[in-house]
């Protein structure tokens, strides 16, 4: 099968990348997304999403001709759904945009074509919910035209590498489908591509997020078990990760992001009796913005009226991204506890959260405080010299809830060092 062009439907973290990298390739793509506005902003090459080095790539891709923005779909070969799916307050998937981003091909669907799903979806979706609305164009799936399930599978802030570099499953509806997907990502992915079944794919994409969010959650009971104990579980780990077949991750303040804290559940959802690991996991890490507030109150004796200064909002260190942050939970129950709370994110100084006072630099964040409190591991935070800040702030209390700054560095130069996982 010959692709000429290809049509990226939902123009995110993923849908962008994927577009501009084939449209950067050569092919003719055509980017669609329903937001007026997104569509208003990429045609003039401005981005409404931030990742190293994504500008550049939109903007030779629009400026090679290669690649069009428009609000609706073309006549294309390939038609790739990279919308999100997000969860209800009840946790369960909504898969309102894969189905309407389905809805939207159909009248341009023919006889041939290739169909990708890479949302991440709950198992069965591509079977059971993306084939019967495509059929409504009178042709048959899997004979008269192809369908695959094939996750992004990147990591925010490393996306444009791990698009092209990390292996990529491709899951069909039947073996000619598997064959036609290999066929087009074979155009700009260098690392391996395993081809199985769309349910295989489905699977294996919430069972990567699923393993990492468990081990996450062991992390930070390890966490609270060091604290009781009376231990650094810092060092434990260190010491524990040894073995040659232990690699225990690191505790935090919660587990954030739109994917690792949100796919676990697609599989509780589908099969709930089944899956009692998997959502004690996800409680265990929701809960743990609250075990560090809990902290924090032992630390202070009360949290009323206490200036606290928390440093870095992100989901995760060194992007911008704020999406389902732990960090923001923590700022929000500390103020709910009468908390005097400034930030500082430096990724986004003008990010504004009700109630709380937001630093557009270190010097301002820091000077009025009683503890300093570091959320998010940024490079620019772990780098901060406490014998430098020692002047520039009131505060001589730190709790550092990721293992960021070197205890005997802050208290050599005058402060009172608390970590996580580390009873003091
Ligand atoms: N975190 C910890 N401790 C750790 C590692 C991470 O507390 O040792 C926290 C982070 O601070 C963050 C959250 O977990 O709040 C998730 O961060 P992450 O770096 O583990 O993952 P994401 O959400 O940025 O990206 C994940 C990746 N999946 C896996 O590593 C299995 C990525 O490859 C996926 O493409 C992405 O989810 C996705 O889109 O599904």
């Amino acid at each position: 099968m010959a692709f000429e062009t290809i049509c990226v439907l939902g123009l995110g973290y993923i849908g962008l990348p994927t577009a501009s990298t084939f449209a950067t390739a050569g092919y003719k793509v055509v980017g669609v997304d329903t937001n007026p506005s997104i569509v208003y902003s990429l045609q003039k090459g401005e981005l409404h999403i931030s990742e190293p080095g994504l500008s550049k790539l939109v903007k030779d891709a629009i400026q090679s001709k290669n690649l069009a923005i428009s609000s609706s779909p073309i006549l294309a070969d390939a038609f790739i759904i990279a919308v999100p799916t997000p969860f209800y307050d009840q946790k369960k998937a909504d898969l309102t945009f894969v189905r309407s981003a389905a809805e939207s091909i159909v009248p341009f669907l023919r006889r041939g074509n290739l169909v990708v799903l890479e949302s991440t979806s709950p198992p069965l979706t591509t079977n059971e919910v993306l084939v019967p609305i495509l059929e409504k164009s009178g042709l048959k799936a899997g004979e008269d035209f192809n369908v695959v399930y094939s996750p992004e599978r990147v990591l925010p802030g490393q996306i444009l590498r791990e698009l092209i570099e990390n292996a990529r499953v491709i899951g069909g509806i039947n073996a000619d489908s598997a064959a036609a997907g290999k066929e087009l990502y074979q155009i700009f992915v260098k690392g391996e591509i395993i081809t199985t079944t769309a349910t295989t794919a489905e699977m294996v994409k919430l069972m990567e997020n699923t393993y990492r969010d468990i081990n996450i959650a062991i992390a930070n009971e390890f966490a609270r078990l060091a604290d009781r104990f009376g231990i650094d579980v810092w060092e434990a780990i260190q010491i524990a990760n040894l073995h040659p077949r232990v690699k225990i991750l690191n505790p935090g303040p919660g587990v954030g992001g739109h994917c690792i804290s949100v796919d676990p559940w697609f599989l509780v959802e589908a099969a709930t009796d089944i899956t009692p690991l998997i959502r004690t996991a996800r409680q265990v890490n929701d809960e743990q913005p609250h075990f560090v507030v809990q902290k924090l109150n032992e630390i202070l004796g009360t949290l009323a009226g206490k200036k606290i200064t928390a440093l870095g909002l992100a989901y995760k260190p060194d992007v911008d991204d704020l999406r389902e942050s732990p960090a923001v939970e923590v700022v929000q129950a500390l103020l709910a506890a009468g908390a005097d709370v400034t930030a500082f994110e430096p990724f986004k100084p003008g990010f504004s959260i009700k109630g709380i006072r937001m630093a557009s630099n270190l010097a301002e964040a820091i000077s009025e405080s009683d503890l300093l409190l570091l959320l998010v591991n940024h490079t620019q935070l772990k780098v901060i010299d406490p014998g430098q800040i020692l002047e520039q702030t009131t505060a001589r209390i730190v709790f550092d809830t990721v293992g960021g700054w070197n205890p005997q560095i802050w208290q050599d130069a005058g402060f009172e060092v608390h970590r996580l996982g580390r009873a003091d």
